[in-house]
């Protein structure tokens, strides 16, 4: 088949996240309304589901006191990708809210992301945490059963349905999925993606439930991570934990007399639609300095404080970027309910106010720090125009950022992109220049290194980064997933069965 042509899964889909792909809002009249989310993700994957007149299963961002309430329908003017997803494709996920804010600010955040990120000292570790983490998820299961029976009994009966599962919010939900499933006789595919890394084993360990997250997770047919390390890391575990047989080469586990595959999926971004928005996206930055940027949300795992060290380490050992170079640094509150969070946000402030204590002058200012959401006209805008892109997490699943900045690197010559080792896409993106950020005085060589970089190489580095990043989009990851899972169906399949 030409995988340009792919346009469906060959059978219905059931998506299932932790969020729906828009969240429910009231508005002045009081009245439930969609608010869409941009992410690459839903761009992705919505247009997939609504194809194939598939069902999404999902928290709708607010607590619904009447359990019966109905979805309102997306707004007539909504262009966004789940505008074609009806409210009766939609299952909304109702949880208790003490319950809630167990599983999500708890056992999520405040356990499975600081040790998947192997920043174990972060971890919490809390049994009613868990427990909440376990109704949750039951929850989540016992929506998309109900999906799946609905499905069974409509139009696509003949299909076998896939269902995929998205990240860490959700990890034991398919083997209940499963087990139910197969008690009714009901066929379905199961699939699983984490958009987080997975830790090695001498981590992963650390939690006490450990084995409980291993089995859900292997309820699945396949499982998707970024890279192969992650991967590997997960076999390994398999092996320690469970003592499953296992063939590393393949990227197989044998658990339960079925056979588990493995995949290293990496997430990509719609570079076209990045490569239009810099294309039209009038300029923002009226200035002479060459701006260094970096797009984050404010999260610990991101090496926010470590990049801004990293850059008053330049202005004191190359003083001939003060006055030529301005750091633009722009963080996007996250999780700012949570203590560890708003520690982050303090010890930012500080250090942005006492650099530039430091070093401004009548006529410069070596930070300049917005913290809020950028619109993504502004936010292309920002990639366009900078000289060098700092991407530089102390952990990242990937980092989307890398990508967005390499696909608006239309002018010539072009920005240099600075990737952390320690991010899934400091793996991909060979091209860039790679840098620790847990050795300041190396990641201020490595920012120097990109600011005095000649053309030529600029040329060059950048071209081979966009031509891969152009060909491995979005699309092509949500393909990728599809043909993992055997679900693919081509454009001529599609007119055929049409
Ligand atoms: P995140 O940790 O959220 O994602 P990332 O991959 O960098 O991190 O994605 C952030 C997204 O937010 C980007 O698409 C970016 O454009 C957007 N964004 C950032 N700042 C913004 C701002 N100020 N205004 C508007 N938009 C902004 C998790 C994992 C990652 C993994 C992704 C996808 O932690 O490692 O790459 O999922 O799998």
């Amino acid at each position: 088949f030409k995988i340009a042509d792919v346009v469906a899964s060959s059978g219905s889909m059931i998506v299932v996240s932790n969020r729906l792909p828009f969240v429910l809002e009231k508005n002045k009249e009081g009245n439930l309304c969609r608010k869409a989310s941009a992410g690459g993700l839903v761009t992705a994957v919505a247009p997939v589901v609504v194809n194939c007149k598939g069902l999404w299963v999902g928290w709708p961002g607010i607590h619904l006191e009447d359990p019966n309430q109905p979805i309102p329908e997306s707004d007539p003017n909504d262009i966004t990708p789940t505008a074609g997803l009806k409210s009766d494709k939609v299952v909304s996920v109702r949880i208790d809210p003490q319950i809630f804010d167990s599983y999500y600010n708890g056992c999520c955040n405040a356990t499975f992301w600081p040790l998947f990120h192997s920043m174990p000292d972060r971890a919490t570790f809390n049994g009613e945490h868990w427990r909440a983490y376990i109704t949750a998820n039951k929850e989540f299961a016992n929506c998309t059963l109900t999906a799946l029976r609905k499905l069974k009994n409509t139009e696509n009966a003949g299909d076998v349905p896939l269902i995929w599962i998205h990240d860490y919010h959700l990890m034991l939900a398919a083997n209940w999925i499963r087990q139910a499933a197969e008690d009714e006789n009901i066929s379905c595919k199961l699939g699983f993606f984490l958009h987080i890394p997975f830790p090695p084993w001498d981590i992963f360990r650390l939690f006490p439930w450990s084995d409980e997250i291993l089995q859900g997770m292997l309820g699945c047919d396949m499982i998707g991570f970024h890279i192969t390390d992650y991967c590997l890391n997960f076999v390994d575990c398999c092996q320690r934990n469970l003592g499953c047989r296992v063939d590393r080469k393949n990227l197989l586990v044998e658990h339960g007399g079925r056979t588990v595959r493995v995949r290293p999926l990496p997430i990509g971004i719609p570079f076209e639609r990045f490569v239009e928005l810099a294309e039209k996206a009038p300029k923002v930055l009226s200035t002479t300095q060459k701006i260094i940027l970096g797009v984050d949300r404010l999260d610990y795992t991101k090496g926010l404080v470590n990049r801004l060290l990293a850059f008053e380490k330049l202005l004191e050992k190359h003083p001939e970027h003060k006055e030529n170079v301005s750091l633009l640094q722009i963080a996007v509150p996250s999780r700012t309910d949570v203590k560890e969070y708003q520690e982050l946000k303090e010890e930012m402030d500080q250090l942005v106010g006492r650099i530039n204590g430091r070093f401004t002058t009548p006529n410069w200012s070596p930070i300049r720090y917005i913290y809020g959401c950028v619109s993504q006209n502004d936010l292309a805008a920002f990639y366009r125009d900078s000289a060098v892109g700092l991407v530089t997490p102390l952990r990242d699943g990937m980092n989307l950022v890398a990508k967005e900045f390499v696909a608006c690197q239309i002018n010539t010559p072009p920005g240099v992109l600075i990737v952390s080792p320690f991010a899934g896409a400091g793996e991909t993106m060979h091209e860039a220049l790679i840098c620790n950020p847990y050795e300041i005085d190396g990641a201020a060589e490595a920012i120097h290194r990109a600011l005095t970089m000649p053309d030529d190489e600029r040329i060059l580095r950048m071209n081979y980064l966009r031509r891969r990043e152009k060909i491995n989009d979005v699309n092509y990851w949500t393909r990728s997933f599809l043909a993992a899972m055997g679900s693919l169906i081509t454009q001529e399949d599609h007119d055929e069965i049409g």
